[in-house]
């Protein structure tokens, strides 16, 4: 299940987040333009609707049934983007939350059927008590996970509250596999698994031993669904990344991680320490990883967070920089997050508005999506991040060649005949005549540039000079430090 679908020369999937469907099926065509190969959605089933506080966007990890009405939108909404998106060869990635229900309290799901996390009774699948771990799995007294050096407690209690489905049960399973088929009948293409590390793995292989394969209205008979499944493992914990790898990919934490420290330059970190960058730092098979620089967690210090460590888009010339670096470097399947904005306020290591939901028309209703209104960010349209899809794309299928620095801050590496980039994070402007690998010729800059054919030219004239490869494949950079110290070019 670790293999995924992309239409020729894309990679790439972007997390829109807490984006409505409509949205999203009206994305796919601009998406397709630029060569993204699919989407992340939010968990499209019923879930609790929440009102203190008001409506976050964590209230969709509570799910209170497997029909189809949630925030983003009903069933009908969700199987027209999926046909539209499908169609343009922009595939759907699913959050699937299968590890849990609920926390406690009783009340109506965003789809009318109701619940009682108190008596574990969820009419809407139907789940009862029978279905969920209780004290004969879980030894701790109040239900709730506290050692994470205890396997057996990370996966048969509960998280943060969350009621706690019993994986071993063959209803369950039926259940659970039978919700994901009905989505790959209407051509979803695979699933991110929300919370693995809290689910045996045995129990997953079980659930996903019943999937069908995908819909071959637009996919090759016989491919499964891509399945990613969320495991935070960052070392020091009984929980291992590895054991999960042989059912599909594992969300890579370390990733986002250490690209952040060392952008951010923290604890002396260089650039230049990025020339064994991936396996040669710890994190898993690239084969196996599936990477970020942030998630929907991380970025509001839910998770793995760390503020000092982790970038989003509120540092965006950073955020720039190493997204950049992960979409030039060879290593695990990208994936991009695309954001709505929030007043975030960190007090004490803590953002006291983590919860706040997407942009709103009042109470729980999802405004239209706009990009570049202040409200909704849409990373994933950025000409720095869409430019580097491209480079990315083009670059698919050859190893990095041709690296040099300048030991502290400065790098540039190539990808074959394909690609080259600079990125310049000291403080002073370089001029640096390097061995590019490419074909002789004029070249745009991609990052400040959205012709990559001479004349390099932006309407809004951002443009930075055309570089000029020799016929031996030299060029000389000058590159600027400051805003988008980076140059990137490629055929
Ligand atoms: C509270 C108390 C509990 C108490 C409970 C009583 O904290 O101690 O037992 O009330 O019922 C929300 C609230 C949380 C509340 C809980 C239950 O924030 O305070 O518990 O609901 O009512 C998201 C949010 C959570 C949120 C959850 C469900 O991050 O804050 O909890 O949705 O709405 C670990 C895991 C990893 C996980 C990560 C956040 O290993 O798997 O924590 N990441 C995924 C998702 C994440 C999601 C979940 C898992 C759960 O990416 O977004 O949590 O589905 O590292
Ligand atoms: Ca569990």
């Amino acid at each position: 299940f670790g293999s995924y679908y992309c239409q020729p020369g894309r990679d790439v999937i972007v997390h829109l987040f807490e984006w409505k469907w409509t949205d999203i099926e009206r994305e796919c065509q601009w998406l397709a333009d630029h060569n993204y190969c699919g989407v992340q959605v939010s968990p499209p089933n019923e879930h609790r609707i929440v009102t203190d506080p008001p409506y976050p966007w964590w209230q969709r990890y509570q799910p209170v049934s497997y029909t189809m009405n949630s925030r983003s939108g009903s069933e009908t909404q969700f199987r027209n983007m999926v046909t539209t998106c499908n169609n343009l060869g922009v595939y759907i990635y699913v959050d699937g939350v299968l590890n849990h229900m609920t926390g406690g309290g009783s009340g109506t799901g965003s789809d009318g059927n109701s619940f009682d996390g108190d008596s574990l009774q969820y009419p809407g699948v139907p789940y009862g008590p029978n279905d969920f771990h209780g004290s004969d799995d879980c030894s701790t007294s109040d239900g709730e996970i506290h050692d994470y050096n205890n396997p057996t407690e990370v996966r048969n209690c509960r998280l943060s509250g969350l009621r706690d489905l019993d994986g071993s049960a063959n209803y369950v399973r039926d259940v659970e596999a039978e919700f994901a088929n009905r989505l790959i009948g209407w051509g979803v293409a695979g699933f991110r698994l929300d919370a693995c590390k809290h689910m045996w793995p045995g129990d997953l292989e079980a659930i996903l031993g019943r999937l069908n394969q995908l819909n071959t209205q637009w996919f090759p008979a016989g491919r499964n669904a891509y399945i990613y499944q969320e495991v935070i493992d960052l070392g020091g914990e009984a929980v291992k990344a590895t054991e999960y790898t042989y059912l599909g990919r594992v969300t890579e934490f370390k990733h986002g991680q250490n690209l952040g420290n060392v952008v951010r330059k923290n604890n002396g970190q260089r650039l230049a320490n990025l020339v064994n960058f991936g396996e040669g730092w710890g994190q898993l098979s690239g084969f196996d990883a599936l990477v970020f620089i942030d998630n929907h967690d991380n970025q509001r210090g839910h998770g793995a967070g760390g503020f000092g460590t982790i970038l989003t888009f509120f540092e965006a010339n950073m955020y720039k920089i190493a997204t950049a670096f992960e979409l030039a470097w060879d290593y695990g399947h990208v994936r991009l997050m695309s954001s709505y904005n929030w007043p975030r306020n960190i007090v004490n290591g803590v953002d006291t508005n983590d919860w706040v939901g997407p942009p709103t028309n009042g109470g729980g209703d999802t405004k239209d999506v706009e990009c570049f209104n202040g409200e909704w960010i849409c990373e994933h349209r950025w000409r720095e991040m869409y430019n580097m899809v491209r480079f990315h794309n083009v670059a698919i299928g050859n190893p990095v060649s041709n690296w040099w620095d300048n030991g502290f801050q400065a790098i540039a590496f190539g990808r074959g005949n394909r690609g080259f980039i600079f990125i310049n994070n000291e403080d002073f402007a370089i001029t640096q005549t390097l061995q590019t690998g490419l074909p002789g010729g004029e070249y745009c800059d991609v990052i400040s540039c959205d012709n990559n054919r001479p004349p390099c030219g932006n309407s809004g004239g951002a443009c930075r000079a055309t570089v000029i490869v020799n016929g031996d494949g030299t060029a000389t950079f000058d590159v600027p430090n400051g805003e988008n110290p980076m140059i990137a070019i490629h055929v």
